[in-house]
């Protein structure tokens, strides 16, 4: 072989390579849960689907255990296309997608069948669609169960109970004014602020759903865990819209679609993992209190008066509720 051949050759070689590199993409995914939790395990089967789906050229590296930080943080970085694909609870996104406060309004949804119909219809489909303006691709919600309150000293029984007391509650405006129609000092910080703050008395309590009060071993420290399930809030996948914009419309496709086939795996793990949370929890010997609900859910008036105010808002609220 001549020189002129030899060098073409490797040249050639080179630019196959190069080119066959390119088309290669690993997708960086935040959550702030551990490894094992539903949210987590969800978004790895996504992975795998879109892996065999594409032939390993498209991959997911979930970096959870807030590797990439708090969720408000995140949120940013993903808008900025340095995080590529983010699972987060719909509550941090209230105040940059106003569309999905609808979502964590209290006692809202009937059941959870009922927050399953409303988010995979047409209600659902136009609040994903609202997240482009704001350089997010709203890809699927995930359950995240009923958030009920826990305390460290004194225990909730009724309402009254919470006067005065410091609550922390998510980064959203939706949750201070729920927190305050309650009677409570509502505190916002992310999560994983929460285990130091509960610990030294920053706040007197929180509230979650079981796995997450569970996993983040909050019921190590705040005993007392009443049953309001005040809020079934969905949990949102987003992805980057500068990393949508760099796929091709069929891979697009794959990632929408493996977004929603990972619903269904959620489901599922959220099921078992409810269950097993709540067992080991009430193992531990945590005081678990039934309350009247209908006296919480009476005080929540002033919160829907501030975050349904026009027509459109009106018009939305009812045709959530209208769903059966
Ligand atoms: C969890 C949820 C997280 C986060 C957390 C919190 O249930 O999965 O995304 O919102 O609650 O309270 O900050």
């Amino acid at each position: 072989m001549n020189f002129a051949k030899t060098l073409g050759l490797a040249f050639g070689i080179a630019l196959g390579a190069t080119a066959l590199h390119a088309q290669e993409i690993t997708l960086r995914s935040a959550d702030i849960h551990p490894d094992g939790y539903p949210t987590v395990e969800a978004v790895k089967y996504m992975g795998d689907l879109v892996s065999q789906r594409t032939k390993g050229r498209i991959k997911i590296q979930v970096m959870n255990n807030s590797m990439l930080g708090g969720e408000k943080d995140t949120i940013e970085q993903t808008r900025f296309g340095v995080i590529d694909l983010n699972r987060v609870n719909a509550a941090p996104f209230n105040n940059l997608v106003p569309q999905t406060t609808v979502l964590g309004l209290p006692f809202l949804f009937r059941s959870t069948d009922h927050m399953h119909k409303v988010v995979d219809g047409p209600i659902g489909d136009e609040i994903l669609a609202a997240f482009e303006p704001h350089g997010l691709i709203g890809l699927a919600y995930y359950d995240s169960g009923a958030r009920s309150f826990y305390t460290t000293k004194k225990p909730i029984q009724k309402l009254a109970d919470l006067k005065g007391m410091k609550i922390r509650v998510q980064q959203s405006d939706l949750w201070i004014a729920m927190m305050q129609a309650f009677g409570a000092n509502p505190t916002p910080m992310p999560m994983g602020e929460v285990y130091s703050s509960l610990e030294t008395g920053v706040v007197d309590g929180a509230e979650n759903n079981w796995p997450s009060y569970e996993s983040a071993r909050h019921y190590e420290i705040a005993k007392n865990y009443t049953l309001t399930e005040h809020s079934l809030n969905p949990e949102i996948l987003v992805m980057s819209k500068i990393s949508w914009d760099k796929l091709t419309p069929d891979d697009q496709k794959v990632i929408r679609q493996a977004a929603k086939d990972s619903v269904v795996k959620m489901r599922e793990l959220w099921v078992a993992r409810e269950k097993s949370a709540e067992a080991k929890v009430r193992a531990s010997g945590v005081n678990v209190i039934s309350v009247n609900k209908e006296e919480f859910s009476a005080a929540m008036k002033p919160v829907y008066d501030k975050f349904v105010t026009d027509a459109k808002q009106k018009a939305l609220l009812e045709q959530i509720q209208a769903v059966k």
